[in-house]
């Protein structure tokens, strides 16, 4: 399986984030993505390749121009109002922002366009944040082009981002732009997986109302874990897309034997589907020690679901998303490849 990483992903290092009321050092750090990489190379997974640049024309199937507009010039803005450190958002609109003009100010812009606190855009955010579209795009133009896997390192990740607003570590919806990708290019329906640990409220409100883009997301119970506001079991789609997004969220304390049975599920309704093409979702965070989250795989489990995910028999792209277990992160991602493609 060919890997496709970029190093400009190190433009994004952020050296810090909003929790519990402090100021801590961030878990979204450059390190994820060259541990990955290095195990990638250890285990001579296949080449690794640099993205091509697919400017800005497939983001904009996917995300708002303004939007865009707004992630290219931020941190530039935020330094010419006088600003140290990385930009935050402070303040958010009272009215549900149904309000149709767009702010000016860089603090109503980051109120507008943010969905969590948490996130802080940096100096050479939306550099990297371009760059990890690219990323996928590559991933998914190898697919298109008859390569039966690929492994999109990308770095920030993006399932978190809907049409226009950031937050959650993300800001580009790599995994929606490479499936509108795989669309405008051919294929007829594309079925999403997503395995992180959060769930998908970017991914999922990007395609709910579709029925050629299936959803399927397993994921920390939203009542109990971020993004909090979606991905609950009833939320199944809307319009033509009724039936064609799935949540399956899960408790703190679940284990493999437990979360196996909802990608067995998951596995079948994509089965049912049968989709030219898969993209994974594929976050860590599920492991056992991840730092921010409540399942509990183990490093082998995730060979496992790899091979369980290989028995589709679909071509399918792998879009890195969360992972925060530092030291286990490049075993644990690799695992899933390796497991794929025995
Ligand atoms: O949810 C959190 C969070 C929870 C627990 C933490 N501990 C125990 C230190 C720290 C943070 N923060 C909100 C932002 C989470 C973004 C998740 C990104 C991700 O991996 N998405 O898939
Ligand atoms: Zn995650």
């Amino acid at each position: 399986m060919k890997g496709i990483f970029s190093p400009k992903h190190k433009l994004r290092n952020p050296q810090s984030e909003l929790f519990g009321g402090e100021i801590v050092e961030s878990f979204e750090i450059p390190q994820r993505a060259e541990h990955v990489l290095q195990e990638f190379n250890k285990r001579n997974i296949g080449e690794v390749i640099e993205p091509i640049d697919f400017g800005v024309e497939p983001l904009l199937k996917i995300h708002d121009s303004k939007y865009l507009d707004f992630l290219e010039s931020c941190h530039r803005d935020w330094e010419l109002a006088g600003n140290t450190g990385d930009a935050s958002a402070l303040s958010w609109s009272s009215n549900k922002m149904d309000n149709s003009s767009t702010p000016n100010d860089i603090n109503a812009k980051l109120g507008y366009y943010c969905l969590s606190a948490d996130t802080f855009i940096c100096k050479g955010t939306w550099e990297a944040a371009k760059e990890s579209a690219n990323v996928a795009l590559t991933g998914a133009n190898l697919i298109i082009n008859e390569e039966y896997s690929a492994f999109s390192m990308c770095r920030p990740p993006g399932h978190h981002a809907p049409r226009d607003r950031f937050g959650g570590y993300c800001f580009i919806n790599n995994a929606a732009v490479a499936a509108q990708y795989m669309i405008d290019n051919g294929s007829s329906k594309i079925a999403i997986l997503d395995v992180d640990f959060h769930h998908c409220n970017g991914t999922q409100s990007i395609f709910y109302d579709r029925s050629d883009i299936m959803v399927c997301s397993l994921h920390g119970n939203p009542d109990e874990a971020f993004p909090y506001f979606s991905g609950f079991k009833n939320e199944t789609g809307e319009g033509p897309g009724k039936g064609y997004n799935f949540n399956y969220p899960m408790p703190p304390n679940t284990d493999y034997f437990e979360w196996q049975k909802a990608l067995l599920s998951a596995l079948e309704l994509i089965n049912k589907f049968a989709p030219n093409k898969l993209i994974v979702s594929l976050g860590s965070d599920t492991f056992k020690n991840d730092p921010i989250s409540f399942f509990k795989l183990e490093s082998e489990d995730f060979f496992d679901y790899g091979s369980k995910i290989s028995n589709l028999k679909i071509p399918t792209l792998f879009v890195m998303e969360g992972g925060y277990a530092i030291d286990d992160i490049g075993i644990n991602m690799i695992n899933v490849i390796e497991g794929f493609e025995t």
